[in-house]
């Protein structure tokens, strides 16, 4: 594919290849585009993230910390991370509201071993966990019932078959550990903790293990409130917003989100993109639609959060 230092949005791309895109971004824009290396799959993959600047020299801004890339099958995930890099990086002229005081923090693909696994056959296609064995012959992990908050209670499972398995314990999962200690690291500068999932337009934020709302319900809400309504004035896509138990109608203990809003980020969403004709696969062809809807909803929420 004619590779000219982004990735476009025709198809969807493989771990290697996203990977080689943040390595490349942040060689060509050495002064505003950093890349770490945070850890590594099970299978021995490098999970790195892109930090985008503005290329001042002002260090220890606040940051906006993004992923994608939990489950598996939501490839739409990566794409949206991708395009969210693209943007940043590339139009800078438009967005240099969103990198004044702020840094973003990207890691597009956190559970790589399964991304790949879906891209081997039909068979595998709807994969959602990771890919370490367990203790039964049954494979892999929910990354997302796997953080060390409230980890294995209610809407998490200890049947390693299940596709909801909470793991042997709590960051049992390397993907999931480098996730911990990505908020962890972040967490004195954080003000916006964003999860990309698929599907069901949504924006959802804490609690998951309890239909308890936090005391800061109101703030959550208005900033969700701004992604929803740009949203819908771009593309019409209607999001519903609110906290996740009750917005979803299940409880989920142990995932990152209740994390990272624990942990002290004072916004914490996971964000379920739109269902795009075909649930966790939308066509090739719907790629640059969703993702470009997803830009406007991030940008809009980050721009409130900045104004707050
Ligand atoms: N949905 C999320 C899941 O992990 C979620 C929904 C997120 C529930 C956070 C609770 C807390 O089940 C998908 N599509 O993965
Ligand atoms: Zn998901």
């Amino acid at each position: 594919f004619p590779y000219n230092g982004r990735l476009g949005t025709e198809r969807y791309y493989n771990h290697e290849e996203i990977n080689q895109f943040i390595e490349d971004l942040a060689r060509e824009h050495p002064r505003r585009a950093f890349l770490k290396t945070v850890g590594r799959s099970y299978e021995g993959r490098w999970l790195k993230t892109i930090t985008i600047t503005n290329g001042d020299a002002r260090r220890n801004k606040n940051v906006i910390l993004v992923d994608g890339g939990f489950h598996a099958r939501e490839w739409i995930s990566p794409a949206a991370a991708t395009y969210l890099i693209n943007q940043l990086v590339y139009n800078l002229e438009d967005n240099a509201d969103l990198l004044l005081d702020f840094d973003w923090v990207i890691l597009p693909v956190v559970n790589p071993d399964g991304y790949e696994y879906t891209q081997l056959s039909e068979d595998t296609r709807l994969w959602r966990k990771t890919r370490k064995p367990s203790s039964s012959d049954c494979i892999g992990t929910d990354p997302n019932r796997n953080f060390d908050f409230h980890w294995n209670e209610e809407g998490a499972s200890d049947d390693p078959c299940d596709i909801t398995y909470a793991g042997a314990k709590a960051f049992s999962e390397p993907e999931a550990l480098v996730v911990g200690d990505l908020i962890h690291s972040y967490v004195d500068r954080g003000q916006m903790y964003l999860t990309l999932h698929s599907y069901g337009s949504l924006i959802l934020y804490p609690w998951g293990w309890t239909a308890a709302v936090p005391d800061t319900e109101e703030d959550l809400h208005e900033v969700a409130a701004a992604g929803q309504s740009a949203i819908q004035e771009a593309t019409g896509t209607i999001y519903t917003i609110g906290p996740s138990t009750t917005t979803i109608n299940y409880t989920a203990s142990g995932a990152s989100d209740d994390y990272a809003f624990n942990a002290g980020f004072p916004i914490s969403f996971t964000m379920e993109l739109p269902f795009g004709g075909k649930g966790f696969d939308p066509p090739a062809s719907d790629i640059d639609s969703i993702v470009k809807e997803t830009w406007v909803g991030i940008a809009a929420m980050a721009r409130k959060v900045i104004q707050k």
